[in-house]
């Protein structure tokens, strides 16, 4: 449970205050726009357990610029585009299957699996036309289905619909159900088109439902290996998950899938022959360890592993799940031997990041994740928000019985789950996640950004660009994050920007090793004189000018 958080020192505002920073981020909207925008621009306030209520996962108001992506994205680019061996197929104009070709920066590492699959690297797509709009895509569909298998053999396809299947009505499911009996294979597809929802978000549960429905559960197959855990929500983005597998494997832990960094259809498959669901991303895969707690009894504790103190302090949570003394013994062996480095980078670098002030504006975790490594190197987070994060990642899990489901999420399919006859074994008894709850090991809880974040710092939902530059204007803060759409704006204001999605080419930035990769960047990018130089082009020449033509 949060204590009172820590106020903000005024001095880190610029003795601004806070109330004053909001009327004045609002006060360019039409009064309409800017009493929606308040209720998502809010002050951070932690009183005990009490966090206030920010509005979030709601639709963007036409006309402000948002970072958001769509449902097709969340689904096809983000939760299904890290697996390596299954052909994913984009149903659609060719934009949709080019736009998330290989630009999320997911690793992978075919050397693990026999047949040595990898299709990450290929754009698959039907290449819709006039044609396909005009008289349907089914038929294109199907051939795109036969010549991916024959050309590939593989073990899986997925077919992911974009805008105008749902438009135009093309039934990809039983276009999926008619090959997959013809050819042998599991085949599956997902209505994911990127209108539905608000955001990627939609496109998460969706692609959570139907990996639920189609893979998970179908191998029963129990591998060899202690403490058998599977990790949520990883998508390994400049090869995290390789150093997070690294630290498994050294603790002696067992990894039997992830969801979906570095990961195989025939791993998912089996994944519910696992002891313990690990989340790190809370919002893109909570459905998954939700369903499969229900179906087969696996139950899911909330980890993260960016940022060092906080890897060592998920590792203890694993060990404490499983009881067992070797394991914990491990785990304090492997915390001893990795750390000496971590502090010793720290003493070189805090001196120089020691009160430096960062932004984060981030998908639906990483925005709250890096503030632990911002705070290793004594830095402060001024303001920070998601793109498309739901209530429970801002305040916590608790408030879900209070969220009111709008028309929009009503509109992604809920699956009803109940316990498999032979299949559900609960992990533990009652009484013992009874006791393991009173030794401080939390089941199905996430508490959320807010309470981590000080009190009088801003936490704004969906942050618009123009609020954005406002912030930036306001503040001058050390580094922003955010994606590559904010990147050069920020730039141009001399502010260095770090890209949290892709990381610039950078990275791991999770576990141990990773957090010493990402303290070197920081350093070099909030000590580097360049930004001092540079002048926007708007501050050279405040006002554009123009001549007619005519004159
Ligand atoms: Fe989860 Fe992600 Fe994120 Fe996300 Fe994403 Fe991403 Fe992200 Mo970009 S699954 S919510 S939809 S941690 S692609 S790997 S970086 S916005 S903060």
């Amino acid at each position: 449970m949060a204590a009172t958080a820590e106020k903000i020192d005024k001095f880190e505002l610029d003795g601004m205050d806070p109330e004053k920073i909001k009327e004045e981020l609002l006060s360019r909207y039409p009064t309409k726009v800017a009493r929606k925008r308040a209720k998502q621009i809010i002050i951070n306030k932690v009183e005990g357990c009490e966090v206030p209520v920010i509005q979030s996962n709601v639709r963007t108001i036409p006309g402000l610029m948002s970072q958001r992506g769509c449902c097709y994205a969340g689904c096809k680019g983000v939760v299904l585009g890290p697996t390596r061996d299954i052909v994913n197929i984009t149903h659609g104009p060719i934009g949709c299957g080019f736009y998330s070709w290989l630009t999320r920066r997911n690793q992978t590492d075919p050397s693990t699996t026999p047949d040595g699959h990898n299709f990450m690297t290929y754009c698959f797509s039907t290449d819709m036309q006039d044609q396909e709009i005009i008289f349907g895509g089914e038929k294109k569909l199907k051939q795109a289905i036969q010549e991916a298998y024959d050309n590939f053999k593989p073990k899986a396809i997925a077919v992911f619909s974009t805008c105008p299947v749902g438009l135009i009505g093309d039934d990809v499911h039983s276009v999926c159900r008619e090959m997959k009996d013809k050819l042998g294979i599991n085949i599956f597809g997902f209505s994911c088109e990127g209108y539905k929802g608000v955001s990627q978000s939609a496109g998460h549960h969706i692609a959570n439902n139907q990996i639920f429905k189609h893979v998970i559960g179908n191998d029963d197959t129990v591998k060899e290996g202690d403490f058998k855990i599977n990790l949520l929500g990883e998508y390994n983005i400049g090869g995290d998950a390789f150093e997070i597998e690294r630290i498994f494997k050294k603790c002696g832990i067992t990894q039997v899938a992830s969801f979906s960094g570095n990961s195989s259809i025939d791993a998912f498959a089996n994944s519910h022959t696992a002891d313990l669901n690990l989340i790190m991303c809370h919002r893109s895969i909570n459905y998954v360890a939700e369903m499969m707690e229900k179906k087969y009894g696996l139950p899911w504790i909330k980890v993260n592993f960016i940022g060092a103190e906080a890897t060592a302090k998920s590792l203890r949570k694993i060990a404490a799940y499983f009881e067992d003394q070797k394991l914990t013994d491990k785990v304090e062996e492997v915390i001893v031997q990795e750390m000496p480095q971590v502090l010793k980078s720290i003493a070189e670098i805090k001196p120089r990041t020691e009160g430096k002030r960062a932004m984060l504006f981030v998908g639906g975790s990483r925005a709250h994740h890096y503030q632990e490594l911002f705070k290793e190197l004594g830095m402060i987070t001024l303001s920070a928000g998601y793109e498309f994060g739901h209530r429970d990642d801002y305040e916590g899990r608790k408030v879900l019985p209070s969220i009111k489901v709008d028309a929009d999420s009503r509109n992604i399919e809920e699956l009803s789950v109940k316990a498999d006859p032979e299949k559900f074994n609960p992990r533990k008894s009652p009484e013992n996640l009874q006791k393991l709850k009173e030794k401080g090991l939390e089941f199905s809880s996430y508490e959320g950004m807010m309470p981590e974040m000080k009190n009088g710092v801003l936490v704004i939902d969906d942050i618009t660009q123009y609020e954005t530059e406002k912030l930036i204007e306001l503040f001058k803060p050390d580094i922003f994050c955010a994606g590559i759409k904010e990147k050069y704006t920020i730039q141009k204001y001399g502010i260095p920007m770090k890209q949290l999605h892709s990381y610039d080419y950078g990275g791991p930035y999770a576990g141990f090793k990773g957090a010493l990769n990402f303290y070197k960047d920081i350093d070099r990018m909030v000590n580097s004189r360049v930004w001092g130089y540079l002048k926007a082009p708007w501050q050279i020449k405040p006002e554009l000018a123009a001549t007619y033509a005519w004159e």
